[in-house]
């Protein structure tokens, strides 16, 4: 049976890549930091699996990344866990670098010292093109990373190259655009609008504070994105791969789409909130997959709209439920 840990399970990807591993009959080693309140909201359903193995861990103590190899031999390690909030970056950004740079160094430090035929998947991201102005971006663009967390994930971008080649380790990157799902972070941009559109449309709130709408992300689901950080691990050779749609909306462009499918009109509800702007923006991200469509056969089975929609509507149906 295979084994594979995955770092950040708590964490909306951490989720879905937990249950697509459990469906593929691997044993799944769930790592989780220790918080005040429990937080295993996006993976009770797992709990009762008997391949599912919950242990706590942090990304900056060595010691238990070390301790979990020993104890369960895995053949692959997703690193997911991170604090992954652009915006929270500029605000924490010692504690950002700390674990989304130095985290992936600790543990693939591990794999060097331990077995170096674990596979290792590190989450890279569509920010560390940051401000580059020629898009569409593939793995050869340029890295213009504009805030300390895509400054932090250039570093680990580049280690994993760098232990690739120094020390052969199956260590591969996934330069993921942006992905959304019903269990995206309420903080994150497209599930705060969702839940807003739904909590107005049941007479919950009557105003949403937004920072700037003319930003564009190529916005893909996080459920097409765990099966590509499979695949990559699954390839003879570890290499870097863009995982993204090839489309690009603004933020305003999925306001209105969520508000029309909600039959509201956004304009009445909406505030621009000046400290929801960043100190450094990134205007535009469009990313280029055909790297992980020819190699990997992997392409998004989810559309905009589509994704917009599901997120409403599950959005609405959970806090109707609530209400009830
Ligand atoms: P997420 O929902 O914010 O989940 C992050 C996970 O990391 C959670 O389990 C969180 O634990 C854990 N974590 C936070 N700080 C930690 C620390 N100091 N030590 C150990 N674990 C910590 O993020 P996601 O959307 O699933 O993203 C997964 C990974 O992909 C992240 O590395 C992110 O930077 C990267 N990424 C995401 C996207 C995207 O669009 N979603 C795109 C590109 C790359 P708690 O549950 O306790 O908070
Ligand atoms: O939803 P966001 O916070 O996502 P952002 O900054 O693009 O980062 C996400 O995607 C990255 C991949 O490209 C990941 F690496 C990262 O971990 C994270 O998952 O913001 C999207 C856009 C930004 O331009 C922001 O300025 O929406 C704009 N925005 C406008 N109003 C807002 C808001 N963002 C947030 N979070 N909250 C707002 O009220």
């Amino acid at each position: 049976m295979k084994r594979a840990v995955v770092t950040g399970v708590t964490g909306q990807d951490g989720s879905y890549l937990a249950e697509l591993l459990l469906s593929k009959g691997y044993k799944v080693i769930g790592l989780k930091r220790r918080t005040s309140l429990l937080c295993t909201d996006r993976i009770d359903h797992l709990l009762e699996d008997e391949n599912f193995h919950l242990e706590y861990y942090d990304l900056s103590d060595v010691g238990c990344i070390y301790k979990i190899i020993n104890i369960y031999d895995p053949h692959e390690i997703y690193n997911l866990g991170a604090q992954s909030h652009v915006r929270v970056s500029f605000e924490i950004p010692e504690y950002t670098v700390d674990n989304v740079a130095l985290g992936p160094l600790r543990v693939l430090e591990a794999i060097r010292h331990t077995n170096k035929r674990i596979k290792y998947y590190q989450a890279s991201s569509s920010e560390m093109f940051g401000d580059n102005p020629d898009f569409p971006f593939s793995e050869k663009s340029r890295l213009m990373p504009a805030s300390p967390y895509a400054c932090a994930k250039v570093f680990a971008h580049h280690l994993v190259r760098n232990y690739r080649e120094s020390y052969w380790i199956h260590a591969s990157s996934g330069i993921l655009f942006n992905h959304e799902s019903p269990r995206r972070g309420e903080t994150f941009v497209t599930r705060k609008i969702t839940m807003a559109a739904a909590r107005i449309k049941l007479g919950l709130q009557d105003e949403l504070r937004l920072g700037n709408l003319e930003a564009k992300r190529d916005w893909g689901h996080a459920k097409d994105y765990v099966e590509a950080m499979w695949l990559m691990l699954q390839e003879q050779n570890p290499d870097d791969y863009v995982i993204a749609t090839g489309k690009t909306h603004s933020v305003r462009d999925f306001l209105e789409e969520v508000f029309n499918l909600a039959d509201l009109d956004p304009y009445k509800y909406v505030k621009i909130d000046e400290r929801l702007f960043r100190p450094h923006e990134v205007p535009l991200l469009l990313g280029d997959s055909a790297k992980a469509t020819c190699h990997l056969k992997w392409k998004p089975t989810y559309t905009f709209k589509t994704l917009a929609e599901e997120m409403y509507r599950e959005d609405y149906k959970k806090i109707k439920g609530e209400l009830k």
